[in-house]
Parts: structure tokens; sequence; C-alpha cells
């Protein structure tokens, strides 16, 4: 007896369950996983590190490169976008963004704070002036992509 009297209970709770679980799917809006924020008025923070690669070729030549990371990034246009750039491969990147009269510099352990808002749509570059490696080494510059659109 006492068997079936568990059994019961357990079909209580299974119907329970289910009449449960109906009600949360009947009267729960769908809701988005992902929202763009490029439909959001909110300020965009993006962060981007300075970074480095290296190597030693079979001929024992050593190659670097410096890196800004991520190397290209999406912004809104019209939209307030803060990037903070923070150093840490390379002690100094002076930069500036072409096209505008922004520029500055990324020491290594300090976070360098941009504040942006294109309202023009295009591609800027982002150019280290140290890490251009024009002439005199055949790995590209340290150049990141700003999308703006
Ligand atoms: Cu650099």
């Amino acid at each position: 007896m006492r068997f079936v009297f568990i059994r019961k209970k357990w079909i209580f709770f299974v119907v329970a369950a289910i009449l449960m679980g109906s009600l949360y799917f009947l009267t729960t809006e769908t809701v988005p996983t992902f929202q763009s924020t490029q439909t959001s008025n909110e300020e965009i923070t993006i962060n981007m590190v300075t970074g480095e690669f290296s190597t030693t070729t079979a001929d024992g030549k050593k190659l670097e490169a410096y890196r800004w990371d991520p190397g290209t990034i999406m912004i809104p246009k019209g939209q307030d976008v803060t990037l903070k750039i923070f150093g840490v491969n390379g002690e100094e990147h002076p930069f500036y963004i072409e096209g505008t009269d922004i520029k500055g510099t990324v020491k290594k352990g300090e976070e360098t704070v941009i504040p942006l808002n294109f309202t023009t749509e295009g591609t800027y570059r982002l150019i280290c002036d140290t890490h251009t490696h024009e002439g005199h080494n055949e790995v590209p510059p340290m150049i990141a992509y700003l999308v703006v659109d």
C-alpha cells in the first residue's frame, strides 16, 4: 500500500510539473538571447590590448610583430564609444587615428582611454608611430582597423 501511495505522489508531482511548465511557456514572451548593441543608445566600451608575436626562423633570424588586439573593431556611426587600450607588450605605442585629430600613447601596464564618436562611415586606421616597420623590416606595421557603419 505504501508503494502505491508513493507512486500517486510521484504522479501528482509530474502532473504539477507539466502544468507549471505549460503555463510558463504560455505566459512567457519570447526573449531574444542576443540583442544587437547597435540599436541601443547606451555607451559602448571596447577593450583592446597591445600584443606581440615573435618567432625565430630556421636560419636563426628573429621576427617580431606588434599588434593591436582585436585588430578590427566595428563602431556604429554616431554612437558614443569608449576605446580602452591596455599596454601589455611593448614599452610605448604612440598612435594616431588616420583622418582624425585623435592621438595618444599606450604605455606598458597602463590603460589609455579614448572617447570616440564617428559621424562619417568608413574604415579608420589606428596606426602606431613606432612600429611602422617602414623600409627596414618585412613584418607588417602595427595597425588596427576601426570600421564605422
Ligand atoms: Cu607599437
